[in-house]
């Protein structure tokens, strides 16, 4: 079964988003990606949003930009834990975003994450830290990867400096 759903403003959030997919296969997890658009395609946000409880999603990562309403009204929608990306666009480059969806008025949660491809990753990492809670190999498989990311900075050396 497909847990995970990646949802999207635009195709061009993708460049952003597939962190969080290349992530997520690290860990040999199948995801469905979608452009589901707040303001262009709000009735198939809705019509998605209200069906991801029964396709059985444990959590739905959600990346927008501009004013970012999706992960927002997404989480009105269903009760399926939204993790929101800010994705870097415009004028603001996500600073925006972020505000719009770490802002949501009590009520209604979505989790939040750094702009761009930092938040898209951890987003993912976060996902794979819920399916553990389930998974007891997930979560092994979670510690040896901060295990393997602990291992890579011991190894990296200053530069020589003067
Ligand atoms: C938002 O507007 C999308 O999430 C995207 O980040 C931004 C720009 O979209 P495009 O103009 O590239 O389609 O809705």
């Amino acid at each position: 079964m497909t847990e995970i759903a990646i949802i999207m403003g635009s195709s061009s959030d993708w460049e952003i988003m597939q962190h969080a997919a290349t992530t997520l296969s690290t860990f040999q997890i199948p995801y469905e990606a979608h452009v589901v658009s707040a303001h262009r395609t709000p009735d198939w946000m809705v019509e998605f949003a209200k069906g991801a409880h029964a396709k059985g999603f444990k959590a739905i990562i959600a990346g927008a930009g501009g004013a970012a309403h999706l992960p927002g009204m997404t989480a009105s929608f269903t009760t399926v834990p939204v993790l929101g990306v800010p994705i870097p666009v415009g004028t603001l480059q996500g600073q925006d975003a972020l505000l719009s969806i770490v802002q949501m008025p009590k009520g209604v949660p979505v989790a939040t994450f750094a702009i761009g491809i930092p938040g898209a990753v951890n987003a993912a990492l976060f996902a794979v830290a819920l399916l553990g809670q389930q998974d007891r190999a997930l979560t092994e498989a979670l510690l040896a990867y901060r295990k393997a990311r602990a291992l890579e900075v011991m190894a990296t050396p200053l530069p020589a400096v003067g």
